[in-house]
């Protein structure tokens, strides 16, 4: 069960909601780049206006107090604070961040803010990007600045959101910006991603809480075979251990090293870099959307599973959202009890859980309604996981719906929505769905 204390909040990020890529002194950062390339977002949708957040959040966050949140997840957009990814603070952009936690604090709403969800400035992908080891310099003197000026409201600091995505989406698949194929630079990324983590968590750790967030699932064999067994035992070493062994045990696993040896050698990681990834962290978020059932292929395949491509994702046969994604709660209590087993003692917050459906909009008079009784039901399902991993000693403190609101899903633009407030984009109207009403009521009895 869910004590007194439990933390319920939604989450959003700033590419995906704030539109105004232009206002105050914003430069552009490399989801600006890669949203106008040709081919790289379905429909040609940008990020230029999403669902116009930064005009319009003090309706928003009145919205979120409404549904009677208790803790608001959001991201800071660094080339709002650093246009160009160095150098002073853009004032104006800060401003809008104090404007924005301030309003929250009003509304007795916990400012939750994510350092970087994904917008790095585009100065910096010019001069290499995650892969070279100057960005995560640059990244600590960017947490330093925000945290310098907003650090009187904000008691607790996620540094990165899901650097799996950062790295292996962004520089070996390219579904992701910067859109870059290119494996090696990839596990470089991956290590330059938690040095930064580790770099602004010193600028922040001694006057507030630091953690981070990645995307954890839950990984399993499709049978017993040993080709089944080993794609499992990598496919879960690339996409968990990779980050939560340096992060929770000071070192990377054995395995995956040997895995991407290959690849990569090890040079980029330097003497020390394992110390200061490895400090000991306040908590860990977890994003949870779906498990992954795998297995061994003859047939080698290019994946974001870099160093491993005799592997595929099987097909689990369960019902799907509408982003083709299978919906099983048991995936999330089996990885809850593996954190508390493997990586014990650190705090854990559900930093992102939800789904996409296609929503039905209907007219009622002059109002509209959006009936999601499937989204009700995976979130259902996934709290009483939840509740179900507390019984059995996860220190779950907390939990984020995703999405507040229908955004940008990133390369699938603006088709897919997560919102349990719905968005009509011509209009930038919102109206709470069902799932919102729900959501509020399970915040109201402080559970189901
Ligand atoms: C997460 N994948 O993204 C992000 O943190 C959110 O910004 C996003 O909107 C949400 O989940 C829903 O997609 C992911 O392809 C995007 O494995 C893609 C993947 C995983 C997470």
């Amino acid at each position: 069960m869910f004590d007194p204390g439990f933390l319920w909040g939604a989450a959003t990020s700033s590419y995906q909601i704030e539109g105004a890529i232009t206002e105050d002194g914003r430069g552009p950062s490399i989801w600006d780049t890669f949203a106008t390339t040709p081919g790289a977002v379905r429909g040609r949708d940008t990020g230029a206006i999403a669902a116009d957040h930064y005009h319009r959040f003090p309706g928003d966050i009145a919205l979120m107090a409404q549904l009677g949140l208790r803790a608001y997840r959001f991201s800071l957009a660094w080339p709002r604070i650093q246009p160009t990814g160095s150098g002073p603070a853009n004032q104006r952009g800060l401003d809008f961040y104090r404007r924005l936690t301030d309003t929250l604090l009003d509304h007795g709403i916990q400012p939750w803010p994510t350092l970087y969800h994904w917008d790095l400035p585009q100065p910096l992908e010019d001069a290499g990007g995650w892969p070279v080891r100057d960005t995560a310099e640059r990244f600590a003197e960017y947490a330093a600045l925000a945290h310098e000026a907003l650090g009187d409201r904000i008691a607790r600091w996620t540094t990165l959101n899901e650097p799996w995505c950062s790295a292996f989406l962004g520089y070996a698949t390219g579904r992701h910006a910067p859109g870059r194929r290119e494996p090696a630079a990839a596990v470089r990324a991956a290590h330059h991603l938690l040095l930064g983590h580790g770099l602004a968590s010193e600028a922040i750790r001694d006057s507030a809480r630091v953690g981070i967030t990645l995307n954890l699932t839950h990984v399993t064999p499709l049978s017993a075979e040993p080709a089944d067994l080993d794609a499992a035992r990598r496919i879960d070493g690339m996409q968990n251990r990779l980050f939560l062994d340096p992060l929770l045990r000071g070192a990377y696993p054995e395995d995956v090293l040997d895995d991407l040896g290959e690849v990569t050698g090890t040079g980029h990681v330097r003497d020390g870099d394992l110390k200061r990834i490895g400090a000991p962290l306040d908590y860990l978020g977890v994003n949870y959307y779906a498990p992954m059932l795998v297995a061994g292929s003859p047939t080698p395949a290019q994946s974001a599973y870099v160093g491993s491509p005799l592997t595929r994702v099987a097909d689990g046969g369960r019902p799907k959202t509408a982003m083709g994604w299978e919906i099983d709660e048991r995936g999330l209590v089996n990885l809850l009890l593996r954190l508390k087993d493997d990586y014990p003692a650190v705090p854990l917050y559900i930093t992102e859980n939800g789904a996409a459906f296609d929503d039905v909009v209907e007219q009622d008079g002059e109002r509209e309604v959006v009936h999601d009784a499937d989204r009700i039901a995976y979130l259902d399902g996934h709290l009483r996981a939840c509740a179900e991993a507390i019984g059995h000693g996860v220190p779950l403190k907390g939990y984020f719906v995703w999405s507040l609101l229908d955004n940008f899903e990133w390369s699938f633009g603006y088709g897919p929505r997560f919102g349990i407030v719905h968005v009509d984009y011509a209009t930038q109207r919102r109206t709470p769905k069902d799932s919102a009403r729900w959501y509020a009521e399970v915040i109201r009895r402080g559970g189901l």
